[in-house]
């Protein structure tokens, strides 16, 4: 294992031990644990000869500026913040992969036909407020004022957790202008069986499925469980459950194109004597077709809405985030196959069932990935795994990545 990829797995396996919680990786938007990440993040870029800055949604930025003082921008990055009971792997293996380009890139910087960026984006998941890409779309300049309002399972919104660290009016001077983007590129576990079924260490990805993400709550009636008969009651998690149940009967019956999770729950006044009075959960629905997107969220508001009729249920039906499915750059994406194909791997494009911050960055630049194969295609789970081996494949893909696009694009700056 070369000394690039040792370093790397020992600052993932240290980032990996910082955690909100005792007993799994939990590593939330703002809070302690994130703070303490990025602190790490911002003295390895700043090690690595960077030039850091930090915005008040918590996206850490390091720049190796081109002696071209008006080069594009070329950005390398992914997310920091996790989910809960998380692995190690999803967003940090990106940043660090960033970290490693630009300190073998530093003794060459001026040959740089472009700024190189290493960014850790501050909420990609969006565990804390159930709205993803906050950092990301910062950078890329489409910030949604409307977010600023929401608010997490203890009422605390996302306009008091910037104000602690800026003011939202300076947001739009963190975002890089559309014409001064070059591309951006990001290494991501893949997060699914593929490249286990193919034995290959990585692939470059083709797009990024399109994602609907709801909150839905049901409103019933408290009861006493002892008194209530079974006939008389509104039952607000029984309404949620039947529809939970509606949601998969439709996954499984359009298992080919669509993914759809209700992941997040809380019941109101959650006591075992009591009928739930109100429920509210979440609804994560995908597919790469827009249009058949938008046609199974109709439908399951549709079903929602009979439930509710039936059961005497309120229901309210909220529509949190929708990102269209986003295509990676086909000239970059040359660039990086021909990087694959250089330490003799064969090329596969990948379509990503996974949201990535390349899908704020999509609508201002051209985007690209590369995938790492996962072991039994799993994450979001502790046992998310990838081997020093293929790391060190992602690590020498990326550099060969970017010598191509110095080739590429160094006489036209
Ligand atoms: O949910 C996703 O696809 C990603 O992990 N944010
Ligand atoms: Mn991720
Ligand atoms: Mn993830």
């Amino acid at each position: 294992m070369n000394q690039a990829t040792q370093r790397l797995l020992d600052r993932l396996n240290q980032l990996g031990t910082i955690s909100n919680s005792p007993d799994c990786l939990s590593r939330y938007y703002a809070t302690p644990a994130f703070e303490k990440a990025g602190d790490l993040l911002n003295e390895w870029m700043t090690e690595a000869g960077l030039i850091v800055t930090k915005d008040c949604v918590g996206n850490i930025r390091g720049i190796l500026h081109s002696q071209n003082s008006d080069a594009k921008h070329f950005v390398v990055g992914s997310h920091y913040d996790s989910v809960h009971n998380a692995g190690k792997y999803d967003g940090p293996l990106g940043i660090l992969v960033g970290i490693e380009l630009a300190i073998y890139a530093k003794e060459k910087a001026n040959a740089l036909p472009f700024h190189l960026n290493i960014v850790a984006f501050a909420d990609e998941e969006g565990a804390r407020f159930n709205t993803s890409y906050l950092g990301s779309s910062v950078l890329a300049g489409n910030f949604n004022l409307e977010w600023l309002d929401r608010k997490d399972d203890d009422g605390i919104s996302i306009k008091e957790l910037i104000e602690k660290e800026g003011n939202v009016a300076s947001i739009p001077n963190y975002a890089i202008p559309a014409d001064e983007w070059l591309g951006y590129y990001e290494v991501h576990i893949e997060q699914g069986p593929v490249l286990e079924d193919k034995n290959q260490s990585v692939c470059s990805v083709k797009g990024i499925a399109g994602q609907d993400r709801l909150t839905i709550s049901w409103e019933g009636m408290a009861g006493h469980a002892g008194t209530s008969p079974m006939d008389l009651r509104k039952d607000a998690y029984c309404g949620a459950a039947e529809f939970a149940l509606k949601v998969e009967e439709v996954g499984l019956k359009h298992k080919e194109k669509l993914v759809a999770t209700v992941g997040k729950l809380n019941l109101f006044p959650n006591t075992s004597n009591v009928i739930p009075a109100k429920v509210t959960h979440s609804l994560d629905i995908r597919s790469a077709d827009k249009q058949f997107l938008n046609q199974m969220v109709d439908d399951l508001n549709k079903m929602a809405t009979e439930i509710a009729e039936r059961r005497a249920l309120k229901i309210n039906w909220d529509l949190v985030q929708s990102n269209p499915p986003v295509a990676c750059d086909i000239r970059l994406t040359q660039a990086l196959t021909n990087a694959i194909s250089s330490i003799g791997i064969e090329p596969t494009n990948l379509l990503s069932g996974a949201g990535h911050d390349g899908v704020m960055i999509a609508e201002v630049a051209p985007i690209t990935m590369l995938f790492v194969r996962s072991r039994a295609g799993i994450s979001h789970n502790p046992l998310e795994y990838t081997s020093p081996e293929d790391i060190q494949d992602a690590i020498q893909v990326s550099i060969n990545y970017l010598e191509n696009l110095t080739l590429a694009f160094g006489d036209k700056e």
